[in-house]
């Protein structure tokens, strides 16, 4: 028998506006209104400034420490813009832009790195989940979050995050099986930014591209400019409607660079190729955008101060709420796991202040038991 082919395809690579400010009007033209597009510019302004903001607050001792986004903007921020707002989006922790663009407090992200816990209290309506840190757990909660969506009858889809790096963790995989066969929506968005710590992408995987790694799976699979807010928007669209519309999910690989250290506790020169940085500093997305806005006069530098100086005030808003928050009540870590406390954790939230911890409070003598009395409903208050 001859040999014959099995299989075969290509992956499409999308790019709308390039480094050099060429404009593929066929693909870009009326994809994103010009109202939405300066939006979109100053969202990611705001977001780069901020990621100064809190890098010099980690130098100056107020946070634990912080991944810095810059360069990597336009990757959620054009996945935020295109999906609908009762969408999950399910994170990493370089995916502020889009973040905040689905009005995430940034108070809340600084808690986060603050080490406060109250900064994972994503409120609801957002359809966001808290940022991830143990590489790849996000891509299952996706896959099961979206899987109780369809349980219901919704038409809810899930937008998932994660880096180069993370697509080498088992969890991708098994999340990816899952979501492929048990024909679940959700966008898998591999930002890859070349590196994973000092581990370079290209010793992360052997095949020639990210995208690929959906292939196996059976997924449609894309492959896009991720500095290009264009591209990111046009690559989205095309996913979203793929998973909204047959159920079933995608992958898109964003190819961004991360322009900073991989966190304020590394120190990228080490092991970095200055000149590899510069010229992906040719590539901002965000210098990208402003030549183009400019160029169609949609934006001057007139716009540009009076920006800066608004998200200054913001961010420094944003800091104060973040440094101004109350200190936690003691017994409130009780209140996060479960809707119902189970009655062994109840006697150990009401005995804590005592110093026989699990005790029956009933054995307790008379003031330990007046005073466990006090702290809860202390800690109830604070709460209502
Ligand atoms: C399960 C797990 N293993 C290791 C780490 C330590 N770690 C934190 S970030 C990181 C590299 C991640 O690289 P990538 O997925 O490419 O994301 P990027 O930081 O480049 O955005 C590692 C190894 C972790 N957080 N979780
Ligand atoms: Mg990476």
């Amino acid at each position: 028998m001859p040999i014959t082919t099995a299989y075969e395809t290509k992956i499409e690579h999308i790019s709308i506006l390039d480094a050099k400010g060429n404009f593929d009007e066929k693909l870009g033209k009326g994809l994103i209104p010009d109202a939405d597009l300066v939006k979109l510019y100053e969202a990611m302004v705001s977001c780069r400034q901020l990621d100064e903001v809190a890098f010099r607050l980690q130098r100056s001792g107020r946070m634990g420490t912080y991944p810095q986004n810059m360069g990597q903007e336009a990757t959620s921020l054009g996945a935020a813009y295109v999906l609908r707002k009762d969408d999950w989006m399910v994170t990493c922790y370089r995916e502020n832009c889009g973040l905040f663009w689905r009005g995430v407090p940034k108070e809340g992200i600084l808690l986060h790195w603050m080490g406060d816990e109250r900064g994972n209290a994503m409120p609801k309506p957002h359809w966001v989940t808290p940022i991830y840190v143990p590489l790849g757990t996000q891509m299952l909660h996706a896959a099961g979050l979206t899987l109780a969506a369809k349980y219901r009858g919704e038409d809810r889809i899930a937008c998932t995050f994660f880096g180069d790096g993370a697509s080498s963790e088992g969890d991708f995989h098994e999340a990816c099986n899952f979501a492929a066969n048990l024909h679940i929506p959700v966008v898998f968005v591999c930002q890859n930014n070349f590196w994973a710590i000092s581990t370079p992408s290209k010793i992360n995987s052997a095949a020639p591209t990210f995208a690929q790694r959906g292939l196996s799976y059976g997924m449609p699979c894309l492959q896009c400019d991720g500095n290009d807010i264009f591209a990111t928007v046009y690559a989205m669209k095309k996913s979203v409607e793929h998973a909204r519309t047959t159920g079933t999910p995608c992958f898109i690989e964003m190819v961004t660079y991360r322009l900073g250290d991989h966190t304020t506790a590394d120190d990228a020169k080490r092991y970095r190729d200055q000149n590899e940085v510069d010229a992906w500093k040719a590539r901002d997305p965000i210098i990208r955008l402003r030549n183009y806005m400019v160029a169609r006069k949609l934006w001057d530098d007139a716009k540009e101060s009076a920006l800066l100086e608004r998200v200054a005030q913001e961010n420094a808003d944003a800091v104060a709420r973040a440094e101004g928050i109350a200190a936690p009540h003691r017994a409130d870590f009780f209140d996060s796991m479960y809707a119902e406390i189970p009655a062994d954790l109840a006697m150990q939230r009401d005995t804590m202040h005592t110093h026989s911890l699990g005790q029956d409070p009933s054995q307790l003598p008379p003031e330990a038991q007046e005073r466990a009395r006090q702290m809860t409903s202390e800690a109830a208050a604070a709460h209502h």
